[in-house]
């Protein structure tokens, strides 16, 4: 064990900033590049992450004092030499990249300002630019969580076009230009760095060399090729002369524009919310599902520090009337379950859940919590369906789909929904009012190795047999593969998920908020069924109806399956 002062890293500045959280206490165990403390300048406010790893013996900082390049934050007592990264032999001042990143934006930001830019004129009227991943402050694999375009978009300048997220921040990288969407070169999971192309961008010509130069108050970075630019994403925060955080919309005059890097650092993960806190208060709120949005910040400048969104939750845990089901996403009082040493009754392994699987175990909380359930169970008799559905393989290897009961399911859904349209409905977070859908897109739980997606067949209703089985296959396989986009898997008005394969004679889904039901299908088997004074054998499928009783009550429910599973047991009904 040996004892390491860890100073404050080069700041790419001789001036003094200010400790305005401390995220640490003596006898918490420090992992390399976890947050140390906040420290702000009048530009920007930043995290300083561990160098190595090891156990806070002492904080030698207070809120509220300035201190500069190399004074000691910290007292850290470092373990064996396995534990400790190779970057511990370095000196104490030595940075980790995203430090040094922005540390150089919070000493001379680089200004750039995309479309003011002098750039030769173009030859024809329009011409396709690629943009790319900007700097990252030398950061890689770098995680494309969203992508907020697609082809045929119209984009404005500045406007999102993909959210990345590393472990510690995440951010928009916004348009430095208008354009319409020609092509997404880049899909959800990929891990990027920069120069790592997005998309092409179709643009109207540029204006010839220097015709905005003079707009510019900031000197602007010049480029000899029209390599895409990247600007500060509107309404993220700079902070303007020192001042509280203002949003920002392009570079007005006096105010400070942040490079991606500080802009990931001081307007982490919530781009477009008026939120003014770092990375780890909001990564705890999302951890905890508090929305930033409601908390008040105490920090310097109404700055959101982590006991502040400790205290709001409290304040929910205890008053839990207070807390909007709809708006907060959580909103039950409810203990939370202990973490328990399992080492202590036997062998065990912990294994890290993928992102997928934390989202959607956060949804199904939160769609069980907030959601009233009431689950209906029923079977069709689907004996005739079956006989159809074989006599019809021959066309279907022809055709080459996989006629499965699933499309005939999704069909017969989509024809209840028209039926019942108070199923087709989302419920306002008001409370005041419904939404009424007036199309009928389906969605199918697909699970695949990294979690539970669901795409969504568009249209149901208007597509035929032969082209649902085509894009449940198409799209499972997409799934399955990772490579679904973002439209492949919005707009879902229902859910069907579907254990048909598997077995089980009954299951109570979770319904998919904010959509209000949601069908779950088991497996057909043939049974005795009293027909006609005797028993005859049929083949029926059970299934499951859960509901929002805020928007379903029990008669439409039953009402519902009774009407499914008509359909399904004589498919001519679907025509009519
Ligand atoms: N009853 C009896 N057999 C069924 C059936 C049912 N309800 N549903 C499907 N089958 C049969 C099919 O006919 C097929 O058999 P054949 O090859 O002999 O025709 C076999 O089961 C396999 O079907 P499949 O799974 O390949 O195709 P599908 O259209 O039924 O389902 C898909 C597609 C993508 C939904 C499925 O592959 C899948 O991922 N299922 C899991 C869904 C899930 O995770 N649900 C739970 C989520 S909520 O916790």
């Amino acid at each position: 064990m040996t004892a390491e002062k860890i100073n404050v890293p080069d700041l790419g500045t001789d001036d003094s900033v200010e400790v305005i959280e401390i995220l640490v206490k003596p006898g918490d165990t420090l992992k390399l590049n976890d947050s140390m403390v906040v420290l702000e300048s009048d530009k920007a406010a930043m995290e300083i992450p561990a160098t190595q790893t090891g156990v806070v013996k002492e904080v030698l900082v207070k809120v509220g004092a300035q201190v500069k390049t190399g004074t000691p934050l910290l007292i850290l007592e470092t373990g064996s030499a396995a534990s400790i990264p190779a970057a511990a032999s370095a000196p104490a001042a030595a940075t980790a990249p995203a430090v040094k990143a922005a540390a150089a934006s919070v000493a001379a930001p680089a200004p750039v300002v995309a479309a003011e830019v002098p750039v030769a004129p173009a030859a024809s009227s329009k011409s396709v630019e690629t943009i790319a991943v900007p700097d990252l402050g030398g950061a890689t694999d770098v995680e494309v969580i969203d992508i907020l375009v697609k082809v045929g978009d119209i984009v404005k300048k500045e406007q999102g076009l993909v959210t990345l997220e590393t472990d510690k921040a995440a951010m928009e990288v916004p348009s430095p230009k208008a354009g319409k969407v020609v092509a997404i070169k880049i899909k959800l999971g990929d891990k990027v760095a920069q120069g790592a192309v997005i998309l092409d961008l179709e643009v109207a010509a540029s204006a010839p060399a220097g015709a905005t130069a003079a707009k510019a108050d900031v000197p602007a970075k010049a480029s000899s090729a029209p390599a895409p630019q990247v600007v500060a994403p509107a309404n993220t925060f700079a902070l303007v002369d020192g001042g509280p955080p203002t949003p920002t919309t392009g570079a007005p005059s006096g105010s400070v524009t942040l490079s991606p890097v500080s802009v990931a650092i001081a307007a982490a993960a919530n781009p477009s919310a008026d939120i003014y806190a770092g990375p780890a208060v909001r990564m705890l709120a999302r951890q905890l599902g508090v929305d930033l949005s409601q908390v008040t910040g105490t920090g310097g400048k109404g700055r959101i520090v982590k006991e502040d969104v400790q205290a709001f939750v409290k304040s929910r845990l205890q008053n839990p009337v207070a807390a909007s089901p709809a708006a907060s996403g959580s909103g039950a009082g409810l203990p939370v379950v202990p973490d328990i040493d399992f080492s202590k009754f036997g062998a065990i392994e912990e294994v890290e859940l993928t992102k997928l699987h934390r989202v959607t175990a956060l949804n199904m909380s939160r769609n069980w919590l907030n959601v009233p359930h009431v689950t209906q169970f029923d079977e069709a008799d689907i004996t005739e369906l079956e006989n159809f559905r074989n006599e019809q393989k021959a066309l279907a290897d022809k055709k080459g789909v996989k006629l499965t009961p699933l499309p005939f399911i999704i069909k017969a859904c989509a024809k209840a929904l028209a039926e019942h349209p108070q199923f087709n409905v989302s419920l306002h977070s008001s409370g005041a009012k419904l939404i009424r859908k007036k199309y009928v897109h389906i969605g199918v739980a697909v699970a695949t190795p990294a979690g539970l997606m669901v795409p969504v067949i568009k249209n149901a209703d208007q597509k035929s047999i032969w082209q649902i089985g085509k894009e449940v296959a198409e799209l499972s396989a997409k799934a399955k593969d990772r490579k679904l986009a973002r439209e492949d898997m919005e707009g879902a008005c229902f859910t069907i998920s579907s254990l048909g394969n598997i077995g089980g004679s009954g299951f109570t889904p979770i319904v998919n908020a904010p959509e209000v039901a949601i069908l779950g299908v088991s497996k057909a088997s043939i049974k005795p069924v009293w027909k006609n004074n005797q028993f005859v054998p049929r083949t029926m499928l059970p299934f499951s109806l859960s509901y929002d009783h805020r928007a379903v009550n029990g008669v439409d429910g039953g009402m519902f399956c009774t009407y499914l599973a008509a359909l399904l047991s004589d498919i001519r009904l679907m025509m009519l």
